[in-house]
């Protein structure tokens, strides 16, 4: 009888086998509503990406810079290229008031780049909150049967480590890197009944980064959809929350439970900056001088 001993079953099947009682002791790697949440060690990247692959999945990832932020463009699409989504075919889309200063970037196979251009706009705030039409109109207007899923990005950041298909979700939110240890009553929600992303004190799951999100077509159009019409209706009455978008992402967080969470590995403060739990820095904010980089 002829035995089957060093043969495999098909490609892509050899991996650590996964284990039931070994993972990570010192995170939470599941939210209260059984949602993964994604840190180092808790996912295997060969079998991640067998299972991906197979799909010829294309990602939009959007950024922003505008005024001054120009000059983060380089480093954001030089690291993408090194780390995110390695393999995958990825769609750019820069948004900008300064067409003409986008640097030339060489990308690689599968990967590419469309700018487009946006009107300048005064406030830092709104640029920040004006991310959210831009967004829900893309994704209305272009994107129908060019992308499987979306990443919307900060631009004044760069990456470090491996960003892949285990970020990956219907609908996905980053956990903020300055408050993934503290109670709920010190996030920075919106406290103010007035406006529409508010908060109350002892309400709250996590406290979300606005730099980063992502998800299918459709959950990101109602994300961007339902943040911006907020947006509208807080204007309309005179209230802009604490941290703009940012505060209403949170509330829409609260209200439509991410399917995915990514833990701060994937938006973190800065390269140099430690903490137990960071295993990895993937994504960091670049530094930045706040007075000097912004309109106003
Ligand atoms: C926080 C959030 C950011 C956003 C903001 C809300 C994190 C880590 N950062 O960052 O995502 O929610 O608060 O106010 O969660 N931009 C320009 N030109 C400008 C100003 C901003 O292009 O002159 C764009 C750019 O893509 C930038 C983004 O807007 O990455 C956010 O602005 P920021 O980085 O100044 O906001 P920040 O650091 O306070």
């Amino acid at each position: 009888m002829q035995k089957n001993i060093g043969l495999r079953s098909s490609p892509g099947l050899l991996y650590n086998q996964p284990r039931v009682l070994v993972g990570r002791t010192d995170v939470a790697s599941v939210s209260p509503w059984s949602s993964p949440i994604i840190w180092e060690g808790t996912f295997d990247s060969t079998l991640i990406d067998s299972i991906y692959k197979q799909q010829n999945l294309t990602i939009a990832t959007t950024v922003f810079a505008l005024g001054k932020y120009t000059r983060f463009i380089k480093g954001f699409l030089e690291s993408a290229e090194q780390h995110y989504f390695v393999g995958f075919r990825v769609h750019f889309y820069l948004f900008t008031d300064q067409p003409e200063s986008v640097p030339e970037v060489k990308m690689g196979e599968n990967r590419s780049l469309t700018v487009l251009k946006v009107q300048s706009l005064n406030r830092w705030q709104d640029i920040s909150m004006n991310r959210m039409e831009k967004l829900e109109k893309l994704i209305k207007n272009e994107l129908a049967g060019e992308a499987d899923y979306i990443f919307c990005l900060d631009v004044d950041t760069m990456f470090y480590g491996r960003w892949g298909a285990e970020s990956l979700g219907r609908l996905v939110g980053v956990i903020h890197p300055w408050f993934f240890d503290a109670p709920r009553g010190q996030f920075t929600y919106e406290r103010r009944p007035e406006s529409l992303a508010y908060i109350p004190a002892g309400e709250g799951d996590y406290y979300y980064a606005g730099a980063a999100f992502g998800g299918t077509l459709e959950d990101i159009h109602n994300l961007t959809k339902t943040c911006r019409e907020h947006l509208n209706i807080d204007a309309a009455n005179s209230i802009e929350a604490v941290w703009q978008e940012e505060s209403h992402l949170n509330k829409y967080f609260l209200l439509n439970k991410p399917s995915k969470l990514l833990s701060p590995e994937y938006m973190w403060r800065g390269i140099n900056e430690r903490a137990a739990p960071i295993k990895i820095v993937r994504f960091a904010n670049v530094p930045k001088n706040y007075a000097e980089v912004r309109p106003n």
